[in-house]
């Protein structure tokens, strides 16, 4: 449940209430828990927050069994285990973690998306933004569980220290503009080029994430991060990142948009919780941020895109 706010302005609800700066925000900070005000500061200093030994050792050994032989080989990892495992849905759900977040953003949040890992990605440094972003701006959050633990071998977390204070970084922040043709993961290795650039002409700091299993790392969705190399190709990284959004937003995907040509990738994220899709309201307005008649025809879209590219064997492209 999301606690009352009091006294908050319009302005206010675009922000997560860890960012907010008024006399009501403060007062709403002051009734949260103390794990909660801990996570609420850590998110506004750091972008990040460490919780450790927060998740049930007996749960992540039956998502791990569950996991088991079903992960994708070229990709490293399983996505949307909630699915096929009871316990992996059980973790996304976690109410403790659903409330947590509710109450340090101000809104009510619910979890979208997991993938599970059996070893370390390598993924190159980038922010969820990119992938999945909200309007208003920040009410994004990953929520990653170590199901065993993480030493420098097995390929850590990283994460770019005040990288969660940089304006977003979208398609056209950066300078790339979409090609006819290009497909979806030459677009993705332009942009992990340009913040690669980007974060070498900031000067930020690159820091590993050190975790024992059970242990969960919360980053805001600003924050740049990614998986470090596997020094020791071995060994496994078992582990669950759950992605969540927050109610009353309108969805996108900024990689697969292009503002200038008037294109919006747009979302329709699916409730791990409630079990259904949430269609888009902004601001509680009532205002539907897409008409039914359009909702149908990007939906017809996305169903005729996929059962082309599986015909043709080609990826999406603009
Ligand atoms: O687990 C990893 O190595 C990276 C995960 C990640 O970057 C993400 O879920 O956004």
């Amino acid at each position: 449940m999301v606690r009352q706010m009091s006294a908050t302005s319009l302005a206010d609800e675009t922000i997560p209430l860890f960012n907010r700066t008024t006399e009501g925000a403060s007062l709403s900070l002051g009734e949260l828990s103390e794990i909660e005000q801990k996570v609420a500061h850590d998110l506004k200093v750091n972008g990040y927050s460490l919780l450790p030994k927060f998740i049930d050792e007996a749960l992540i050994d039956q998502i791990v069994a569950d996991c088991d032989g079903n992960y994708s080989k070229s990709e490293r990892r399983l996505p949307d285990a909630f699915r096929i495992s009871a316990s992996a849905k059980s973790l996304a759900c976690d109410a403790r973690v659903v409330s947590l977040l509710s109450n340090v953003y101000g809104r009510a949040a619910f979890p979208f998306q997991t993938l599970n890992f059996e070893q370390g990605t390598e993924q190159a440094t980038h922010s969820d933004t990119i992938h999945f972003c909200s309007m208003p701006y920040q009410f994004m959050t990953g929520v990653w569980v170590a199901f065993e633990d993480v030493t420098e071998n097995n390929g850590p977390l990283h994460y770019y220290e005040n990288s969660h204070r940089l304006p977003l970084l979208t398609n056209e922040a950066l300078g790339i503009s979409l090609k006819k043709g290009q497909d979806s993961a030459q677009r993705y290795s332009e942009y992990e080029n340009a913040i690669r650039d980007y974060v070498e002409l900031l000067g930020l700091e690159r820091k590993e994430v050190r975790m024992n299993k059970g242990d969960v790392f919360i980053w805001s969705a600003n924050l740049l991060h990614g998986g470090s190399l596997v020094k020791d190709k071995n060994t496994t990284r078992l582990s669950q990142v759950t992605h969540y959004f927050y109610e009353d937003c309108f969805y996108l995907t900024p990689l697969n948009s292009d503002i200038k040509r008037g294109k919006l990738a747009v979302r329709v994220p699916f409730d791990v919780v409630q079990n259904r899709f949430r269609i888009w309201e902004y601001l509680a307005t009532g205002f539907r941020a897409i008409s039914p008649v359009m909702l149908t025809v990007s939906i017809a879209k996305v169903l005729v895109k996929s059962l082309a590219r599986r015909i043709t064997g080609r990826e999406e492209s603009f």
